[in-house]
């Protein structure tokens, strides 16, 4: 495969920007080679600057559940952006969209647009501190909520991809009010609660994870955390970046049937547009400014141009339940396929997956936490990536992300995803 323009414009962005990219996970560190510098997308399909195409299955790590280019969602933001792009004042629109993510996500009763995921989780953070008058949070080893400071410490995706333990620039202070445990370990959130009683301010958790590969909560692990906020006044913080409005209109929340406190938002509201959102229940919501003393602003926050396009795309998945019926099914598909010649290869591998997250780990171990995803052959999972890559087909780049599936996948694509897995089995192995 040719990929000497994606080589010689990787050369010229690291003159100019740090590793040459603007995240550090598609820098393709961790598994090596010249990250693909894409040129445009279409559908199931990224097509990369030396004119190769590939079936997708990052989906902007998330957003792009109808496929890249959504018809419906273009037109939209074409219409609205001969309106200008931003005011920095009120509109309609943001009465819309706060209407519409009401009307599908329980326990969102004020909602407050941002413009990214980080952004909301940061903030859903200080206003569970405003709330309580506490300074602690507790978080998940191997989940990401971004990169604010409070955030990355033992963090999951590119921080885990790359093995960074301490992340320079982040105070002691905020690193010692983060404290961390393993994931579906409610013995060790309950005993950090009782080591530290009336500190914590927040559970903050990935109700399903995908910063880890995809991991998914154990049975009473969330129903767990949901008493011990409620029995010592700790707010309940679902991260839903990824997972809302994907693994089901209402998220984690509705689809495992589990209140959350605080819901934080990200690309997926925006259909891929830079926006976040969090939100929650009416009485902690009312701290936020102006409402209350919780200051919390933002010139893009509710931008025009992002809200029409997350307005586009949720109203679409709301009137049309089907499709997130047809992309389970196409998940469920997938996973069977690979099971099939995963297992006939004789490797060990697991496969998580919940609605349309999805990931690969070899290992023949359970994969329930950021220790047995790191304990896996991630080596190997390196050769299988670009293995399948020099077959046309783009899996996030490290074993530490989950796979998005979009609904413009076609049945095809899929045989053709297993076909190649087959082959690079064959190949690696
Ligand atoms: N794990 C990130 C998405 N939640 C990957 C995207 C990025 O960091 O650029």
């Amino acid at each position: 495969m040719d990929i000497s323009n994606s080589k010689s414009l990787f050369s010229r962005a690291q003159l100019s920007i740090p590793g040459g990219v603007n995240s550090p996970v598609r820098a393709f560190k961790s598994v090596g080679g010249t990250p693909l510098f894409i040129k445009h997308a279409k559908g199931a399909y990224l097509y990369d600057v030396d004119g190769n195409k590939y079936i997708d299955y990052i989906a902007s790590w998330g957003p792009m559940i109808l496929g890249h280019a959504y018809e419906p969602v273009v037109k939209a933001i074409q219409e609205q952006a001969v309106f200008s792009t931003s005011y920095g004042a009120p509109t309609e629109l943001e009465i819309k969209m706060a209407e519409l993510i009401r009307s599908m996500a329980p326990n969102v009763d004020l909602i407050r647009m941002v413009s990214s995921g980080t952004e909301a989780c940061m903030s859903a953070v200080r206003v569970a501190r405003g709330y309580t008058g506490r300074n602690k949070i507790i978080k998940f080893e191997g989940c990401y909520h971004g990169h604010a400071d409070s955030f990355l410490v033992k963090a999951g995706s590119g921080v885990a991809t790359f093995n960074i333990q301490t992340v320079p620039g982040v105070t002691a202070g905020v690193s010692n009010d983060t404290l961390t445990c393993a994931y579906n370990d409610l013995e060790a959130v309950e005993r950090l609660v009782s080591e530290n009683p009336n500190e914590i301010a927040a559970i903050i958790i990935e109700a399903v994870a995908g910063n880890m590969g995809c991991i998914l909560p154990k049975e009473g692990f969330l129903k767990g955390l949901r008493k011990i906020c409620d029995d010592h006044n700790i707010v309940l913080i679902f991260d839903e970046v990824m997972t809302g409005f994907r693994l089901a209109l209402g998220g984690v929340q509705e689809k495992l049937g589990i209140d959350a406190d605080l819901v934080t938002y990200g690309k997926v509201i925006g259909a891929g547009m830079p926006v976040g959102a969090f939100g929650g229940k009416r009485h902690i919501m009312e701290m936020v400014s102006p409402l209350g003393n919780v200051y919390q602003a933002g010139t893009l926050s509710g931008n025009p141009i992002a809200m029409i396009a997350g307005y586009t795309l949720l109203t679409i998945l709301k009137e049309q339940p089907e499709i997130l019926a047809e992309l389970d099914a196409k998940t469920l598909y997938l996973k069977e396929g690979l099971e099939r010649v995963l297992k006939a290869s004789g490797t060990p591998y697991v496969i998580n997956h919940l609605g349309s997250m999805i990931s690969v780990h070899f290992s023949e171990h359970p994969v329930t936490d950021f220790a047995s995803a790191a304990a896996a052959n991630n080596n190997l999972f390196k050769k299988y990536f670009h293995a399948m890559l020099n077959r046309g087909i783009y899996l996030p780049p490290s074993a530490f992300e989950s796979w998005f599936l979009n609904n413009a996948l076609s049945y095809e694509d899929l045989n053709k995803t297993i076909a190649a897995t087959e082959e690079s089995l064959k190949e690696i192995l």
